[in-house]
């Protein structure tokens, strides 16, 4: 156990993880330890509060073709890597900066894209079997600016810590995703009444090898599955999507957890009933229905799926640790906010430690499941220390808490306010 001081223990019951002073042994970054707070100075460093990890200084680093090396490594067996919210600064994130989640290995890279091959089979008229030519061939595409999150975005704040990759804020981008619509493809296969639930499969390998076992197999109820902005992916930010993310095809299903957005999908069956695959069962991607004692054991038959992610708001402009000048009287900030299914109402910040809250200025989404964009000015009346805080509200009127709620062992739902620390001076 890391020898935690009080007032680490008091950031901590805050929902803050303060310094570690000795690298955990689950996460191989020491988180505030990053290049923004060490460019400040030891003593801010030991002190800081904010709630971010600028980078994986002291950490392996992610070395992939066409990915930025500033991306947070979380674990390289299954690959996944997060992005800093202060690499979130674009209104499109580029795919350099876009996270990456894996669960298994990755499949071979096909040899010809055009003749990848998608099933839909199960509760259907007709059983359809497309090529990735013949999806592009038979159905209109349309091109959607949509966030992506991971269902476990926010999970290492949760006290105790939850199991699984402990991502700050950064298991989230919003691409421009160019695909078909599931809707229509399962319109065209003709959906039988018994139809009550999807079935994803992909090409990846289980992480041993074995072949009768899925890295990964989620699905979702008919209501959402028909929803029209789910698309079948084949271009990501106008370019071929990128093997990484799940090219050829992948399903993009926006605000639910980004587990339903299969990558390298190969099969959709639809179910009679709820899908029992690789991530519907246990404590996986679910949370308790009736709130559970923190670190204590788990009643499965408590828990339901989780559904639309919660809201959440993040500071990406300045980064934790940023720098002002001398004489400083105010700070422009930039972020981005999101809610699941819903949409953003307001976005307030403070630099008070929220005693006091002024609004944000939100840009208009391009489309439903954009996320908006925000902007906001500051006063700092002297040079100093300063952490700068943001909280969303929901279109039905939830606010991010304080403090991530509702904990369950593997960490999600936590969606607690986004702080920066900056030193002006
Ligand atoms: N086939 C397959 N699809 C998958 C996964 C996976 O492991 N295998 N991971 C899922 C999870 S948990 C997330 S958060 C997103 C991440 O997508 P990205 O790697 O393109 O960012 O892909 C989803 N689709
Ligand atoms: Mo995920």
């Amino acid at each position: 156990m890391v020898d935690r001081s009080r007032a680490a223990e008091a950031l901590m019951s805050f929902g803050v993880k303060p310094p570690e002073t000795t690298p955990p042994g689950a996460s191989r970054r020491g988180l505030l330890a990053g290049a923004g707070l060490a460019a400040i100075g030891a003593g801010l460093a030991s002190s800081a509060a904010a709630q971010t990890t600028p980078g994986t200084v002291g950490s392996p680093v992610l070395d992939v073709p066409g990915k930025d090396k500033s991306l947070a490594l979380l674990g390289d067996r299954p690959l996944v890597a997060e992005t800093p919210e202060a690499m979130l600064d674009d209104d499109t994130t580029p795919i350099a900066k876009f996270f990456i989640r894996n669960n298994g290995l990755m499949p071979e890279v096909p040899a010809d894209p055009e003749s990848w091959k998608l099933i839909v089979d199960g509760e259907v008229e007709t059983k359809l079997e497309l090529t990735l030519a013949d999806l592009k061939r038979r159905f209109p595409a349309k091109t959607l600016r949509m966030v992506l999150e991971c269902g476990g975005n926010g999970r290492s704040f949760f006290q105790p810590q939850a199991r699984g990759n402990p991502w700050t804020n950064g298991g989230i981008g919003c691409a421009e995703w160019t695909g078909v619509a599931l809707a229509d493809v399962l319109k065209a296969a003709g959906l039988k009444p018994s139809a009550t639930y999807t079935a994803h499969y992909g090409a990846d390998p289980h992480l041993t090898g074995d072949t009768t076992k899925e890295s990964l197999s989620r699905g979702m109820p008919i209501a959402k599955a028909t929803d029209e902005h789910n698309l079948l992916v084949f271009a990501m930010n106008g370019q071929p999507l990128p093997h990484l993310h799940g090219g050829p095809l992948r399903l993009v299903v926006p605000g639910w957890p980004g587990s339903l957005s299969h990558k390298w999908v190969t099969r959709i069956t639809l179910r009679d009933r709820e899908h029992d695959g690789q991530g519907m069962t246990g404590t996986s991607y679910r949370v308790p229905r009736k709130p559970m004692v923190p670190g204590g054991k788990a009643d499965e038959k408590d828990f339901r799926i989780l559904e639309s992610m919660p809201v959440r708001s993040i500071i990406t402009h300045p980064g934790n640790g940023g720098r002002m000048a001398a004489g400083s009287r105010s700070v422009s900030l930039r972020g981005a906010a999101w809610a699941g299914d819903l949409t953003v109402a307001k976005v307030e910040v403070s630099t008070d430690a929220g005693s006091t809250w002024s609004p944000a200025t939100l840009a208009a989404p391009k489309n439903r499941y954009d996320w908006h964009r925000w902007t906001a000015s500051v006063s700092v009346p002297s040079d100093g220390y300063y952490e700068i805080w943001t909280r969303a509200t929901d279109s039905e009127g939830r606010m991010q808490p304080h403090v991530p709620t509702n904990w369950n062992p593997q960490g999600y739902g936590g969606n607690a306010m986004h702080r920066v620390a900056i030193l002006v001076g």
